[in-house]
């Protein structure tokens, strides 16, 4: 049983997170991590690649008490980021990474919400994370009841299909959980033929998918650092920042008639593409200079592969189009 008082502060904090425009919102108690177990192991399979911060602070990834020492409760948050690519991109650019960086709009959003929980409860301390804080958002948002874990990785929300960003306000406040979410892809694997490298990998002990982030476009041409092998070169298949293949051919992410919510486009003007990422030309990102490519993509996502990983993946994908011509 919760008191009444925190039955009232979790329809306020909820009627607050959607006010800053969020369009998910669930409470997950501040226990352990379900799936961190899974998570050793998918390091242990060197998965992550050459992300080595996922391995520096594997530890902190136990649970949100890590984070905040007292924390009792975590708000979890969706963000529709939604839109269809631009037509004519000189190369293929994921969705999310058209507009302005959602780190900035989703920490926003979620600060505004952890003010108004300072004002109305004084005593509750609060965090605010947003992908880069060590946590593991994916198993908060699913016990929040945001949605469930698909083969493609991505959480699916059963009415909305993946195409959010989440994000997490773990506080001290006493908050009244909801359910976890129920779901799963059945016999679909349509991901799983569709992505171009192979990186999805079907478990054997559980209906999902580890993602072999060695392969994985997204991880290519942002987080990894290093020069591409000649493989890899190959595995790009014209993407030149992030991919978008596994939730494109996911049904979740087609509107039906009885779904409507599922394709919905982003209603944040923020993401709105910019000129700088989707009116580039290859041939001059091959060589962009730092200062230059700073001034163009501060404020977008892009910054994350900065200007020598850009470069990295535009020599890449011209020099495999002059291959194949
Ligand atoms: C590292 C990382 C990456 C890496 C690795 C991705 C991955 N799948 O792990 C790379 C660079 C490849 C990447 C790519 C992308 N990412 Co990313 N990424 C992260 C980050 C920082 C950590 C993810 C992580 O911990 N991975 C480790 C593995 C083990 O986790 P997992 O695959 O999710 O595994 C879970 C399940 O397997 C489950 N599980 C384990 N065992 C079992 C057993 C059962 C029975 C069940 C049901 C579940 C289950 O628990 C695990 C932990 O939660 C998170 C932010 C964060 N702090 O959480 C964002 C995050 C996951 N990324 C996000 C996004 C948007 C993307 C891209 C779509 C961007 C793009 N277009 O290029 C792609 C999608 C690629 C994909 N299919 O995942 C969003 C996802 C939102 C959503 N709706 O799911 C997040 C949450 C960021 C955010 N704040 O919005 N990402």
């Amino acid at each position: 049983m919760h008191d009444r008082e925190a039955v009232g502060l979790t329809a306020e904090i909820k009627q607050q997170a959607l006010e800053a425009g969020f369009d998910l919102v669930g409470i997950a108690a501040a226990a352990p991590a379900p799936h961190y177990a899974a998570y050793l192991e998918w390091i242990e399979k060197g998965y992550h690649g050459e992300m080595e911060y996922l391995v520096r602070h594997a530890r902190l990834r136990e649970g949100v008490e890590q984070l905040l020492p007292g924390a009792r409760s975590v708000v979890a948050v969706g963000l529709n980021y939604n839109q269809a690519p631009p037509p004519r991109l000189p190369a293929k650019v994921a969705r999310y990474a058209l507009g302005r960086d959602y780190h900035k709009v989703v920490r926003k959003g979620l600060a505004k919400v952890g003010k108004w929980l300072e004002e109305r409860l004084p005593d509750a301390r609060w965090r605010v994370c947003v992908d880069s804080a060590p946590v593991l958002e994916r198993d908060y948002a699913q016990l929040a009841g945001l949605g469930w874990f698909g083969k493609n990785t991505c959480l699916i929300n059963s009415q909305r299909g993946s195409w959010f960003f989440l994000g997490l306000l773990i506080t001290t406040a006493e908050l009244v959980p909801d359910e976890p979410a129920q779901g799963g892809c059945g016999t679909c694997r349509l991901c799983l033929d569709a992505c171009p490298t192979g990186a999805l990998v079907l478990r054997e002990d559980a209906p999902i998918a580890w993602l072999n982030a060695r392969r994985c476009i997204s991880y290519l041409t942002i987080e990894k650092r290093t020069a591409f092998t000649e493989e890899e070169k190959d595995l790009l298949h014209g993407w030149l920042f992030g991919c978008d293949v596994c939730q494109e051919v996911c049904p979740f992410n087609h509107a039906r008639q009885r779904q409507p919510l599922r394709a919905r486009t982003t209603s944040v003007p923020d993401f709105e593409p910019r000129e700088a990422t989707t009116a580039f030309h290859l041939a001059e990102l091959a060589q962009i200079p730092e200062e230059e490519f700073r001034k163009r993509y501060a404020g977008t996502a892009w910054m994350r592969a900065g200007a020598a990983g850009i470069r990295r993946n535009a020599q890449a994908l011209l020099e495999t189009a002059r291959r194949t011509k």
